[in-house]
């Protein structure tokens, strides 16, 4: 969820209601998503990241048009949205909000805390989260070699200072990222993925991101997904889990029926996901959207039997 155009794009627009799109719908999105990166090209890409109010009303017309799409809904975002190609999670600072981490010394395999704040443009802590996925924080940590992912859920004290044990098993450096929509005094929504580095000492022994892969097996199931990611593009991923050769039925976790992360290797962004909210022949789906060729570590967090596992997917994007 990068968030912060689109969110400008919804700051006048009266409480969107999150749906997904049904096929047809999706198709035209797909569609559409192409024409507005072909308009995009055309007026630059600069004022996607810039945000300014200057350039090109038609951009401005086609992005609005594109954004409140039939069936794509508010702060969950849509299907090839144009702002969304943007991968989030890289500053400190977005939006106008800003993660201010208020603890940062970690010893590598030993369990600490990790507390912040996100603040406001005028400095202030921000109290009023809404729930996104069940949860009004959620706390991405990765090493910087895409190893060790977690995926936690910190608490808020009333002065908006949020605090979660975190333990980082190895030395290294270490991304987390902060994944929120906060609400604003005037009811604006912005949805905002900012990161930042913690720092565990000691000798840092990187691995190789494992090879592409569609089908890995953790703790006896195996998760394949089907589906092709494209740069520049929202296309979905649809994941099944087998145990012995049977399709296993994930259990609703988060409001869905798993949770997928996906990082950019290189800078480490932090792409799009959108879950559809019902399973289709036990298996589950998602709107992936890649920015750019390269590759991706993928995530899915799923619940079996009340135990919460993660499959990790290499995915490369030509
Ligand atoms: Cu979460």
């Amino acid at each position: 969820m990068t968030g912060q155009h689109v969110t400008e794009l919804d700051a006048g627009v009266p409480d969107q209601v999150s749906a997904v799109p049904d096929r047809s719908t999706v198709r035209l999105a797909l569609v559409v998503g192409g024409l507005v990166l072909a308009v995009l090209l055309g007026f630059g890409l600069g004022r996607i990241n810039g945000g300014g109010p200057s350039a090109g009303a038609g951009l401005d017309g086609a992005l609005t048009d594109h954004t409140h799409a039939p069936g794509t809904g508010g702060h969950e975002h849509g299907v090839g949205q144009a702002a969304a190609v943007e991968a989030g999670g890289l500053a400190v600072s977005s939006a106008g909000y800003t993660l201010t981490p208020l603890t940062g010394d970690f010893t590598a395999g030993r369990r600490g805390e990790l507390r912040f704040q996100i603040r406001d443009a005028q400095r202030r802590p921000v109290t009023r989260f809404a729930v996104v996925h069940d949860k009004p924080m959620h706390l991405i940590v990765v090493r910087r070699d895409l190893t060790g992912y977690q995926h936690l859920h910190p608490t808020m004290a009333a002065d908006g200072t949020w605090s979660v044990p975190v333990t980082l098993p190895q030395p290294g450096v270490w991304r987390a990222y902060a994944d929120f929509t906060a609400l604003a005094d005037d009811g604006r929504q912005a949805a905002v993925t900012l990161g930042v580095d913690l720092v565990a000492p000691g000798g840092y022994q990187p691995r190789p991101l494992p090879a592409a892969a569609t089908s890995v097996t953790v703790d006896g199931f195996t998760v394949d997904y089907r589906g092709s990611p494209q740069a520049g593009l929202t296309v979905p991923l649809t994941f099944r889990i087998t145990a012995d050769g049977a399709t296993t039925v994930p259990e609703r976790y988060l409001g869905a029926y798993g949770h997928l992360v996906a990082l950019r290797e290189g800078d480490l962004g932090y792409l799009h996901v959108h879950p559809e909210p019902a399973l289709v022949d036990g298996a589950v789906t998602f709107w992936l959207t890649t920015p750019g060729p390269g590759r991706y570590r993928l995530y899915l967090d799923f619940q079996v039997a009340g135990v919460v596992r993660t499959a990790e997917f290499t995915v490369t994007v030509a």
